[in-house]
């Protein structure tokens, strides 16, 4: 009976090595090893465009609106006016109802061309459209027209954000009027962001 026992515990060590073997040489022969290309920085393929490429435009130069001081009327819940200019796209003013009037003081006067109004460009915004009108004043209390109202479409695909191109006025103050937005979550005006360039 021993002998019988050693016999096959023989036969037994001396197979699976044989089997541990095979499955190593099948293993071996379906992977194909790939050897990476050398790279500092990250590379997106040609075949996938910068999707920044299909972004709107806005000027290079400086964003006059950024930190000034602005004043608007009622917003909803904690969309205060103060977002519309922090330098972040993602905290926005929302209105409560319509028209919606936002108020920028350049604190100088600038000769000032284009308002560009963003919003998060996060594709999870729906895209929408808002009527949107941009008016100036020196003094602050007589306001005369650059933009009159026009419909502009808001979409991620090219950055959520439209620019108002106007004659170039001077300006210490720019009054940005809002009187539609078919966003299906807001009944007043939203912009992440509202910029004012020379
Ligand atoms: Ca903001």
């Amino acid at each position: 009976m021993k002998r019988a026992l050693c016999v096959m515990l023989a036969c037994l060590l001396a197979f699976l090595p044989c089997a541990a073997l095979g499955e190593e040489e099948e293993i071996e022969t379906i992977v194909t090893i790939v050897t990476a290309p050398d790279q500092t920085a990250a590379e997106r393929p040609p075949c996938f465009p910068d999707p920044k490429d299909d972004y709107i435009p806005l000027p290079e130069g400086e964003n006059l609106a950024q930190g000034k001081p602005v004043i608007s009327g009622a917003h909803t819940d904690v969309y205060v006016d103060k977002n519309v200019n922090d330098g972040k796209t993602d905290t926005y003013w929302e209105s409560k109802g319509f028209p919606a009037e936002i108020v920028f003081d350049l604190q100088g006067a600038f000769a000032v061309s284009t308002v560009a109004v963003c919003l998060n460009p996060s594709s999870i915004w729906e895209p929408r459209i808002q009527e949107i009108a941009v008016q100036v004043s020196l003094d602050g209390e007589t306001f005369t027209e650059a933009a009159a109202p026009q419909k502009y479409q808001f979409d991620a695909a090219t950055g959520n954000r439209i620019r108002i191109d106007f004659d170039t006025v001077q300006a210490a103050y720019v009054k940005v009027i809002f009187t539609l937005n078919t966003s299906s979550h807001t009944g007043g005006a939203q912009a992440a962001e509202i910029c004012i360039y020379e």
